[in-house]
C-alpha cells in the first residue's frame, strides 16, 4: 500500500476530504511547541480550515521530548489524518497545515532561529502540565527543576518550554523584532497567566532587562477541548482501510471540538472564530468549568474506574454506580462553584456524560490517570478549596483524591503492580513502601507533598477526614463497594 505523502494525496480514496488549498503556497506564522495527538486533533484542524484564504498561518511543529512524530511525520511531507469516531462510524480526513517537524534535541538551532524571525507571530503550545517545569500548587517556576537549572547556565541552548520561549525572545529584542504572542493550549488553570508568570521569572532570572521586555508580551489564554485518545495498530490499520494509502500517524478522536480563545495577540492572528473557535475577553471562566466538569470527572474515574479493572472511559460508563457518582460529582458538587451567566450547565453535563459514552472512542483509563501530581490541584482540589472555604461538603471529590492515593501506591486489588507514569511516581513509591498497610499514614505521607496540596490541605481536618475515610475504605471494602456506599449513602 502506498504511504500518504503530498506526491500520493490525489490518490487517497474518492471522498475522503484532503486539503483546499495548494500546499506549495503556504508559509509558516505559527510554531507550535509539543507536537503531540491532542494538538493535531485540535488547532492545526483549526487552521487547516483556514488556509486556503490565510495562507501566510501554516504551522511548524517541534518535539521537545520524543523525536517519533517528526520520525513518523516526515515521509507524509507533514500530512496526516484525522480520524472522528461516534457510534455512527469513523470519518477520515487529511490533514495538512503542519508544514514539517523539527527535533528540538538535534535541530535546536533551526527552531530558534525560526521562532525568532518575523514571520513567526505565534508559539503555541501543548507540552502537557508537567511540561512547564512550575510547581502545580502555587503556579511559581521551579527554579531547582533539572531543566531550568540547565537551561539558566546554557541559555543560548535550552532544553524546556520556557527556556526555548525566552532564547527565541531574546533573539527577537536583540534585533529589534516585535514579540510574538505565547498560546497555552495546556489544561493549565489561568493558563495564560500562569504561563505568563513562569516565562516572565524565567527570562528575568536571565537579566532583569529581558524579563521587563517579556512581561510586555502577550500571553492569551485558553481553554481547550477535544478528547484524543492515543492511536493504536489496529487504528492505523482502520484508517489505511479507509483513506486507501499507509500513515504512519493518524489521530483518533470524537466529534465535539471546543476552542476559547483570549483574544490578545498584538501582532496578528488567523481569523480562528471563522473556523468555530470562540474569542473572548476573559477565558478563565470557560477554562476552570472545563477543567472542574470535565477533567475532574475524567480523573476521578481514571484513578476509580482502573483500580475496579475498566480499561476503558466508555467501560466505565456502563456501570450505573459510577455514572451516578460522576453524575453527583458534576451537579452537586462542581456546579455550585462555577459562576457561568449564560451557559446551561446542567446541558454541559449532559453533554459530557454522552461524550465520556462514546463507545467508539477508546480512551484508556490508564492514559487519563498519568500525571495525577500535576492535574490534581486544577481538576480537584480547587474546587474542594472552594466547598471547604464555603462550608460545604466534597464526599464524591474526597473519594477521587482518594482513589489517586490508593492508585499512586502502584500495586491494585488483585495485587498485580500498577504502571504509574509521574514525576513524583519515586516519591511516591517510598511514602507508599513507608506507610505499608496503614491508610492513615499513606494519608499523612502524600497530603504532605506541597507542591501538590499546598500547606492549607494538610492542615484542613475536614479533608483529612474526608480523604482518609475513603482511602481507608477503598483498602477495606474495594473500590467498586466504596463507589456504591458514596452514590447509595451507605
Ligand atoms: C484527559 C484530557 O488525559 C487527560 O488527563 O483528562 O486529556 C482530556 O481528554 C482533554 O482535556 C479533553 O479536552
Amino acid at each position: 500500500m502506498t504511504r500518504l505523502s503530498a506526491s500520493t494525496l490525489s490518490q487517497v480514496t474518492a471522498g475522503v476530504r484532503v486539503p483546499d488549498y495548494n500546499r506549495e503556497q503556504i508559509t509558516p506564522g505559527i510554531v507550535h511547541l509539543g507536537i503531540g495527538a491532542f494538538h493535531r486533533a485540535h488547532m492545526a484542524v483549526y487552521v487547516d480550515d483556514l488556509l486556503r484564504e490565510h495562507p501566510d498561518w501554516a504551522i511548524v511543529g517541534a518535539s521537545l521530548r520524543r523525536p517519533d512524530t517528526k520520525e513518523a511525520l516526515a515521509p507524509q511531507d507533514g500530512l496526516y489524518t484525522i480520524a472522528v469516531r461516534d457510534a455512527a462510524g469513523t470519518h477520515p480526513r487529511v490533514i495538512g497545515s503542519i508544514l514539517k517537524v523539527l527535533d528540538a534535541n538535534t535541530e535546536r538551532e533551526d527552531l530558534l532561529a525560526l521562532m525568532a524571525s518575523p514571520q513567526i507571530r505565534i508559539v503555541s503550545l501543548t507540552v502537557t502540565e508537567k511540561g512547564y517545569c512550575h510547581d502545580p500548587a502555587t503556579g511559581e517556576l521551579d527554579q531547582r527543576h533539572p531543566d531550568i537549572v540547565h537551561d539558566l547556565a546554557n541559555p543560548g541552548a535550552p532544553r524546556s518550554a520556557p527556556g526555548m520561549l525566552v532564547e527565541a525572545l531574546a533573539r527577537r529584542q536583540a534585533a529589534g523584532i516585535a514579540p510574538f504572542a505565547v498560546m497555552s493550549c495546556d489544561n493549565l488553570p489561568s493558563n495564560g497567566a500562569t504561563v505568563k508568570r513562569i516565562v516572565t521569572k524565567f527570562a528575568a532570572l536571565r537579566d532583569p532587562a529581558l524579563g521587563e521586555f517579556v512581561s510586555r508580551v502577550a500571553f492569551p489564554g485558553t481553554m481547550v477541548d477535544r478528547i484524543v485518545p492515543s492511536t493504536t495498530d489496529a487504528d492505523r490499520q482502520t484508517v489505511a482501510e479507509l483513506i486507501g494509502a499507509e500513515d504512519a500517524w493518524p489521530i483518533m478522536t470524537e466529534p465535539f471540538t471546543q476552542w476559547v480563545i483570549e483574544d490578545d495577540f498584538p501582532d496578528g492572528r488567523p481569523p480562528f472564530e471563522r473556523a468555530g473557535a470562540q474569542l473572548v475577553e476573559d477565558v478563565e471562566p470557560f477554562e476552570r468549568m472545563k477543567l472542574r466538569m470535565l477533567n475532574g470527572s475524567h480523573s476521578t474515574m481514571a484513578y476509580l474506574g482502573y483500580l475496579a479493572g475498566y480499561e476503558y472511559i466508555s467501560d466505565v460508563m456502563g456501570d450505573a454506580d459510577f455514572v451516578g457518582l460522576i453524575r453527583g460529582l458534576m451537579t452537586e458538587e462542581v456546579m455550585p462553584t462555577l459562576d457561568m451567566p449564560g451557559v446551561d450547565l446542567a446541558a454541559y453535563r449532559d453533554q459530557l456524560l454522552d461524550r465520556f459514552r462514546n463507545p467508539a472512542l477508546k480512551h484508556r483509563t490508564w492514559q487519563i490517570a498519568m500525571d495525577g501530581s500535576q492535574k490534581l490541584p486544577q481538576r480537584l482540589l480547587g474546587t474542594i478549596r472552594d466547598r471547604l472555604a464555603a462550608g460545604m461538603e466534597f464526599e464524591r471529590l474526597g473519594l477521587g483524591v482518594a482513589a489517586w492515593m490508593r492508585y499512586v501506591v502502584g500495586i491494585d486489588e488483585k495485587g498485580e503492580s500498577i504502571d504509574v507514569r509521574d514525576p513524583l511516581a519515586m516519591r511516591m513509591m517510598a511514602i507508599a513502601a513507608d506507610a505499608g498497610d496503614d491508610a492513615e499514614a499513606l494519608y499523612e505521607g502524600l497530603v504532605a507533598l506541597t507542591e501538590v496540596f499546598g500547606t492549607d490541605l494538610g492542615e484542613s481536618q475536614k479533608f483529612g477526614e474526608t480523604v482518609a475515610t475513603h482511602l481507608d475504605n477503598l483498602f477495606e471494602v474495594g473500590v467498586r463497594e466504596t463507589v456504591a456506599g458514596v452514590v447509595h449513602g451507605a
